[in-house]
């Protein structure tokens, strides 16, 4: 008793605020509030205004705990080394919680693990939440973070709170998101994606941080509750396991959501692309994790005329408009783009787009105060030096490690892109008249080719296979299954998810946007890219456009539609030693294999979910191929 009373004295008095007002709060963000703090019992309470001077509070309280320096170098921009334990999503500890478990992962095949999300029963998850949430925000801040993804308002957007004790997510929220107080009279005293998070760092420390960057990897878990719609992440300051509006509300319970409502929500970039004729299209693409869709969605056309402009990069919500056209939004407001790789010859517009205002994570810094990563030697002045992500006061390219982690990022503000659409906040979306599925595939898979129908495009989809990259735990580079680009990201049974893609087009009268897949990761015999990429992948987006117009420029194949030899636009390219050849090759026993590890795949983890629709397009692609 004597415990109890003490512990109920510690609650009366701990909701001390530090920052905004409580009164501020409708009930259900009050209730939520309150509960998340006698959980975690915090040492203060912050609630975000998304204010300049907010900003400058929370770089000053990240400076003097040694979580970021800046980067004198350019304007407002800023550095977080983190712990090297903690640098990517974490796919094994993820969890969707759901009372039945056949509402998140498919029947498939007996004695095999699932790889199609991973489930939690609600009786486990109180369990996991009671043995690290009581008291986790011990001596820190809890921030309140009200934001809105898609534009605040618009009848597309949804809202979540999020309460975390890491400044660096507030701060990184504030560019991912709408954050702030002009959320909070948006949402009324409505339902909000309710989003918990802590790094799990209570003070006083247990044991020595690394890199002043708080994180318990040994107990991160992240998890989420479609039927409530909650999301609870502990242990990770990284990316997709902390910025809950992202992978963990936009994907995994926007797709829940999604589904329930009829539309979609996907791994997805948005660009528009307009022709020299002045006609203009927009196209979304979903690559799974680090295979390219901040690089085509930013792309700088190689094709004079051409122009690219930017909606988003990541995560595309479509729905129907009243008159059947998909749209799409982008629910986010900035780029968390992974950093090796880009530079002015790759991706220039991503380059100035980072120059102001952005945290960079993982990546190496000069001694002028700059940054520095793998694909940036050109662009480097030889007279200074580089400091590795690892804190190598010397690092060169000799010492055999990279300099900035392969899974490095910027994180920065959509509204700083030169090429942002017009559009790209429009609340009623854009009409979408492509899809594109790809992947890294270094064999067999040809450069471009159109799915013959809509649901041969869902077989496309639900076929893709892609090599593993720094994005997630993963080690080495093995050819995974990824369908959809989702396979981190369903946020419910993967054969439903497949009846609800398959329905999509019974949903309308219109026209469905064209199914293409794309491959510009196809390696010669020397382990080099045979596509030379980047602003040179505008050339398959003429011809797609073309065939968005109904352009006779594709022959059948045993895969799909490929351009008519003498159709993708080559013109300017060093075509002596393009080999278009192998880039359009099908060799038959790869696509008998291939057609061998889909169907194992379907029977091993989909089962009695697949929807006969697809096992009938496996059946025609089979037969296809046998013909070949
Ligand atoms: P996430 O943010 O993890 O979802 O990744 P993403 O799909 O946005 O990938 P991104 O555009 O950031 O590209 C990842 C890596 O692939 C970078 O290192 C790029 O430089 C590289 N890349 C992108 N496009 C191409 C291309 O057309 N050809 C080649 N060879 N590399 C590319
Ligand atoms: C991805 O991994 O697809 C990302 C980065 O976009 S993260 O936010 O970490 O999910
Ligand atoms: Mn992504």
């Amino acid at each position: 008793a004597e415990e109890a009373k003490k512990s109920l004295h510690y609650e009366e008095h701990s909701l001390k605020v530090s920052y905004g007002k409580l009164s501020n709060l409708k009930a259900k963000v009050r209730t939520f509030v309150d509960e998340s703090a006698r959980l975690c019992r915090p040492a203060n309470i912050h609630i975000c205004d998304g204010s300049e001077r907010e900003l400058r509070h929370l770089i000053n309280v990240m400076q003097q705990a040694g979580m970021i320096e800046p980067l004198p170098k350019y304007h407002n921009c800023w550095l977080t080394r983190t712990d090297p334990g903690d640098v990517a999503r974490v796919e094994s500890r993820t969890f969707i919680v759901t009372k039945e478990k056949r509402d998140t992962v498919p029947a498939g095949k007996e004695g095999v693990k699932g790889t199609l999300a991973n489930w939690m029963s609600p009786e486990d998850l109180k369990e996991a939440v009671s043995q690290r949430f009581p008291g986790c925000m011990s001596g820190r801040t809890m921030y309140v973070v009200p934001y809105s993804m898609g534009p605040v308002g618009s009848p597309l957007s949804k809202i979540g709170v999020q309460v975390t004790d890491s400044p660096y997510v507030v701060a990184s929220m504030r560019i991912m998101t709408r954050m702030g107080g002009q959320v909070l009279p948006t949402l009324g005293d409505e339902d909000f994606v309710k989003c918990l998070h802590s790094v799990g760092c209570p003070l006083p420390l247990k044991r020595p941080l690394v890199n002043n960057w708080p994180c318990d990897p040994t107990r991160t878990i992240v998890t989420h509750i479609p039927e409530t719609n909650e999301i609870i992440s502990f242990g990770s300051g990284y990316g997709g396991n902390s910025l809950l509006g992202k992978k963990c509300f936009a994907l995994r319970l926007g797709s829940t959501i999604a589904r329930r409502e009829g539309w979609l929500a996907e791994h997805m970039l948005i660009l528009g692309i307009t022709n020299p004729q002045g006609v203009k299209r927009y196209i979304a693409a979903a690559f799974p994790s680090a295979c390219g869709k901040t690089n085509l969605a930013m792309m700088t056309p190689s094709l004079p005329g051409y122009k690219i402009e930017c909606v988003g990069d990541d995560i595309a919500w479509m729905k129907f408009d009243e008159d059947g056209v998909l749209r799409a939004i982008n629910p986010e407001n900035g780029f968390f783009g992974v950093a090796p790789g880009t530079s002015m010859k790759t991706n220039p517009v991503a380059m100035n787009t980072v120059l102001s205002n952005t945290i960079f994570t993982n990546v190496a810094k000069t001694s002028d105060g700059g940054i520095f990563w793998e694909g940036l030697e050109k662009e480097t002045p030889n007279n200074v030096s580089i400091r590795s992500w690892l804190g190598d006061e010397n690092w060169s390219a000799e010492c055999g490690k990279p300099a900035a982690h392969p899974n490095s990022r910027f994180c920065t503000p959509a509204s700083q892109c030169p090429i942002i659409d017009p559009d790209w906040e429009s609340s009623k979306g854009v009409p979408i008249s492509a899809i594109l599925f790809g992947g890294r595939r270094p064999e067999g898979v040809p450069l471009v080719y159109e799915a013959f129908d809509w649901k041969h495009g869902v077989l496309v989809g639900a076929a893709m296979r892609s090599e593993t990259t720094a994005a997630a735990e993963h080690k080495g580079k093995a050819i995974m299954h990824d369908p959809f680009a989702m396979r981190p990201f369903f946020g419910y049974n993967f054969g439903q998810y497949l009846t609800h893609w398959l329905s999509m087009e019974g949903r309308t009268t219109s026209s469905m946007p064209k199914i293409f897949h794309v491959n510009w990761f196809r390696k010669d015999d020397k382990g080099r890219f045979i596509w030379p990429g980047f602003g040179e992948n505008v050339r398959v987006l003429d011809w797609i456009l073309r065939r968005v117009e109904g352009d006779d420029v594709a022959e059948e194949s045993a895969v799909g539609l490929l351009p008519r030899p003498g159709s993708l636009d080559l013109k300017g390219l060093d075509t002596s030693t393009l080999d278009t050849h192998e880039l359009f090759r099908l060799p038959k026993g790869f696509w008998e294999q291939e057609v061998r590890a889909i169907a194992k795949y379907f029977d091993e983890q989909v089962g009695e979910d697949l929807p006969n629709e697809i096992r009938e397009q496996l059946r025609r692609l089979e037969k296809r191929v046998e013909k070949m």
